[in-house]
């Protein structure tokens, strides 16, 4: 298997690297469909991650996504999303498209990553769209002591109250897409154009349920592109893969770029 694997991506010209939260399990992020630990572990994130949510609850929402980019702040891009910019390095036409809200491929080295489901790091006014300052909060008292450059900790848990958008008054949200809202088009237009003139795709650690995002590999596989699969767990995209490497991708995604190349990220 990874001996297939790595020979197409060897010779591949056009490569789509397409990762959902799996590739971030192993920083320490909890992927979207692990239950929820701690003092978040009786709400559902299916639930918190609508414009329902927030409206009903802005505090609890607020305070959540907070929380959640607290830890991604205090977070490492680990050795799969090194092995993704290493790949980046060997092959020119290469375009990673990422349902993350996290910036762990950006830390990896990977230097435009299509992104169809926002940012942390990217709040904006609920009500005139304005982009707003991203909060100078960041760390968290669940996860040890603070990183440099925190100021004050965001409690696991906690409901905090959004700030106010300086033009119009409106509630600051988190600046991803919720379930029920559009993607960004200009992502979104991107994301399928390059899966539909790859000739590999790369599919790392997404559950491939939530579309339109879980449409980039099948248009790939459409186009005749070879699709391997790297994801401990069975998915809904077994069905489109050409190869489906079982395993982590800290250890997976190394391994096959050493196959491929001979050598691999640190
Ligand atoms: C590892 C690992 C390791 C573990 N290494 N792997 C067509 C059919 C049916 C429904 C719809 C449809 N079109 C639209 C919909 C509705 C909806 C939808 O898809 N619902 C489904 C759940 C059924 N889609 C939408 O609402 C989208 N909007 C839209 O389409 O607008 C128009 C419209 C609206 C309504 C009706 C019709 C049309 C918007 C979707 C926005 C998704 N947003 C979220 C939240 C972002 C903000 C946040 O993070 O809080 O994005 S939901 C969540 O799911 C998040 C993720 O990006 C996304 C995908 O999840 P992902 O990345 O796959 O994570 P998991 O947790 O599911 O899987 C992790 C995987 O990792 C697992 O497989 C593990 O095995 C694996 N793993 N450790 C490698 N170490």
């Amino acid at each position: 298997m990874l001996e297939r694997a790595s020979e197409a991506l060897r010779e591949a010209q056009r490569v789509v690297v397409f990762t959902g939260a799996g590739i971030s399990a192993e920083s320490g992020i909890p992927t979207f469909r692990d239950a929820m630990t701690g003092l978040w572990a009786r709400y559902d994130p299916a639930e918190l991650a609508t414009p329902q949510a927030f409206r009903a609850d802005p505090e609890l929402v607020w305070g959540w996504y907070e929380w959640r980019r607290a830890l991604v702040s205090r977070a490492q891009p680990n050795a799969g999303h090194l092995a993704v910019a290493a790949i980046e390095a060997r092959v020119p036409d290469m375009v990673v498209v990422t349902q993350n809200v996290d910036d762990l491929h950006e830390r990896a080295g990977s230097s435009a990553p299509i992104r169809l489901h926002g940012s942390l790091f990217a709040p904006r006014c609920s009500a005139c769209a304005a982009p707003a300052p991203v909060p100078s909060v960041v760390s968290t008292t669940s996860a040890g002591a603070p990183a440099a450059g925190d100021v004050e900790p965001v409690p696991e848990g906690q409901r905090l109250a959004p700030p106010t958008c300086a033009g119009c008054g409106g509630l600051v949200r988190p600046g991803v897409v919720w379930f029920g809202e559009s993607l960004p088009a200009d992502a979104l237009s991107a994301a399928v154009e390059a899966a539909a003139r790859c000739d590999l795709l790369l599919a790392v650690g997404t559950s491939g349920v939530v579309y339109p995002a879980a449409e980039i590999p099948e248009v790939a596989a459409r186009h005749k592109a070879t699709v391997i699969q790297v994801n401990p767990q069975p998915t809904a995209l077994d069905r489109v893969a050409d190869v489906n490497l079982r395993g982590p991708a800290a250890v997976v995604l190394p391994e096959l770029v050493r196959a491929a190349w001979g050598d691999g990220p640190a």
